[in-house]
């Protein structure tokens, strides 16, 4: 098995000094930090949004208001960020024996992004140890390009490269931005490509919970989110959705579909403006709290 290191519980997420956070044996849920940045082409600075959510989380109450549940003896455990010198197609590697080590153990592994192109070496893990395997993809833009600039694993190209996996389903909401190939992909490929526009906002949770089947890995990229609610980024997009929105969806998909494993991606932190990371903290927190009270 693969040796995995903790961080001490006051570095990790949801932790301080009063808190008495997971260590590895005991976790049900595992924080993965991936601070992978290696194809960005707007915005940068997405390898310190692990970090910037770790901090932010230590500000977040492990009380959940909503189901009446505290995460502090939840069994939530963080890594030490995951190494990411290499090429891309090696940190997806290294982050699918890191994954696959934690589904073994039977935890939960949420890992923090760090750019979308981690995301297929995660689903990779996920899909060996769970036939039938489909992603529910939170995202502004498609991320359906066979290659961008070159580069066949940019985050450009995070659901295509998932759908390389013949078996694999996409359903992606808050979608909103894509080239014309990518629009011609998803209209030719209609029984593995589902996409719910963030236009017109005229889909209800309860409609898009009927196109996903268990088991479930979560990729929600925080551009998803409208960008007057999250501005830190790479390619912030006007028009996503909205707090509320995003966790009745949430709420939906981890009450009533057997969400295995899931990323939060694309954090890109603006010093001095802690709204963004406190944000991706919060709704870390939340998936969580949905992960692990939704049984
Ligand atoms: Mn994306």
């Amino acid at each position: 098995m693969l040796h995995l290191d903790c961080l001490p519980a006051e570095q990790g997420f949801l932790g301080d000094e009063n808190r008495h956070l997971s260590g590895l044996d005991s976790a049900r849920a595992v924080v993965v930090p991936c601070p992978l940045e290696a194809s960005v082409c707007y915005g940068a600075g997405t390898s310190r949004g692990p970090q910037a959510i770790l901090e932010a989380s230590h500000q977040v109450e492990t009380w959940d208001e909503e189901l009446g549940v505290d995460l502090g003896g939840a069994g939530i455990a963080t890594l030490e960020a995951l190494e990411v010198h290499g090429s891309i197609p090696e940190v997806q590697e290294r982050l699918a024996r890191t994954v696959g080590s934690l589904l073994d153990r039977g935890a939960f592994p949420l890992v923090l992004g760090g750019e979308h192109s981690l995301t297929p070496g995660a689903v990779r893990a996920v899909s060996q140890r769970f036939p039938g395997l489909m992603v529910l993809q939170v995202d502004a833009h498609a991320d359906l390009r066979e290659s961008y600039q070159g580069n066949a694993n940019s985050h450009a190209c995070s659901m295509r490269r998932c759908l390389d996996d013949p078996s694999l389903r996409v359903v992606g909401v808050g979608i909103r931005s894509m080239s014309a190939a990518e629009a011609r992909f998803a209209a030719q490929n209609p029984e593995r490509v589902r996409h719910f526009l963030a236009r017109g906002r005229s889909w209800t949770a309860r409609e898009v919970l009927a196109t996903i089947s268990s088991p479930v890995y979560l990729s929600l990229d925080l551009d998803g989110l409208d960008c007057s609610l999250l501005p830190a980024t790479g390619t912030p997009e006007p028009g996503g959705l909205f707090w509320e929105e995003t966790l009745d969806l949430l709420r939906a998909l981890f009450r009533e579909r057997k969400v295995v494993a899931a990323d939060l991606v694309e954090l890109a932190p603006i010093p001095g403006q802690p709204a963004s990371d406190y944000l991706a903290a919060r709704l870390a927190t939340k998936i969580l709290a949905y992960a692990l009270h939704s049984a």
